[in-house]
């Protein structure tokens, strides 16, 4: 049996579902690798936050990038080496704030990898400021009077911009290996929100209560479909929460688009044979 797990200390606050999410990945990459898949056959990239100590936890070859730029880290990454099983994680910060304008381009680009939103609802790891998927209302000392702009809508966002495989779980270990898996054997750009309540800096808004299954009868082909699920929840308003693949299309992927890179693919290359 396959270990990925190190041996760091870990500082994450005691019952954080950051615990959930990252026993999630790990029994997802330990078991492809008991599959036959090689440790160094995936790369993670992480952003800053209390989600980026995943990179510490896991005896995985990756980048702990910058805050907000985990996604041209994850498609350098491909394009450098597109055999690479890349997973980048991000906080709703890192993604949302800092990191906005990669996301609608990585979703345009759709390079062949996954990425993982943590969404706790605040910057957790600064004490707990609002973000962009903050409610309406919300209060902290750097906001005293309460958030006054509505939250934006991370699925919706992804859709418009093309995004090809649109999914949202809830921080549990088994939704989390499975999406990942559903993730992986996508070919293009797999955007993955999970509704990962922070029990320190966000009151609970009993989330894990209101998660519900997308129903079987869920078209994921159909992008109508796919908005509609994606309008019933806005971390505004919580009555109801749909969880699962919202959305999953195939189109060429970034990496397909060069000849060059298709080689790699094909193993019929190494950068050791090309001339500069
Ligand atoms: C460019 C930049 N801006 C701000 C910071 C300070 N900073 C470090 S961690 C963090 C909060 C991260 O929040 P989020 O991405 O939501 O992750 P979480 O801690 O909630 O997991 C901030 C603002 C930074 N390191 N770099």
């Amino acid at each position: 049996m396959t270990n990925i797990a190190t041996t760091t200390k870990n500082t994450w606050c005691p019952g954080c579902f950051n615990f959930q999410i990252l026993a999630g990945v790990k029994k997802f990459i330990e078991g492809e690798i008991d599959l036959g898949k090689s440790k160094d056959d995936f790369a993670i990239v992480s952003g800053i936050g209390c989600h980026a100590k995943i990179f510490d936890y896991l005896n995985i070859n990756g980048i702990n990038s910058l805050h907000g730029r985990v996604l041209p880290t994850c498609l350098g990454l491909k394009v450098g080496n597109p055999n690479l099983n890349v997973i980048g994680f991000s906080g709703d910060g890192d993604a949302y704030a800092e990191g906005m304008e990669h996301i609608i381009h990585a979703a345009r680009y759709n390079s062949n990898f996954t990425y993982v939103v943590n969404n706790n609802q605040v910057f957790a790891l600064t004490l707990g400021e609002p973000t962009p998927t903050t409610e309406l209302d919300f209060k902290d000392k750097t906001t005293p009077y309460g958030v006054k702009v509505n939250p934006i809508n991370p699925l919706k966002l992804m859709l418009a911009s093309g995004a090809t495989f649109v999914a949202r779980v809830f921080a549990d270990i088994n939704q989390v290996e499975l999406v990942l898996k559903e993730a992986s054997k996508h070919k293009g750009f797999a955007f993955i929100e999970i509704i990962q309540p922070c029990i320190i800096f966000h009151k609970d808004k009993g989330y894990k209560e209101k998660i519900y299954n997308l129903e079987s009868s869920h078209d994921k082909t159909s992008f109508e479909q796919a908005w509609r699920k994606a309008d019933e929840f806005n971390y505004n308003i919580v009555t109801r929460i749909p969880v699962g693949i919202f959305y999953q299309k195939q189109e060429e992927v970034f990496e397909d688009k060069f000849a060059i890179l298709k080689k790699f693919q094909e193993n019929k290359t190494s950068w050791k044979d090309i001339k500069r």
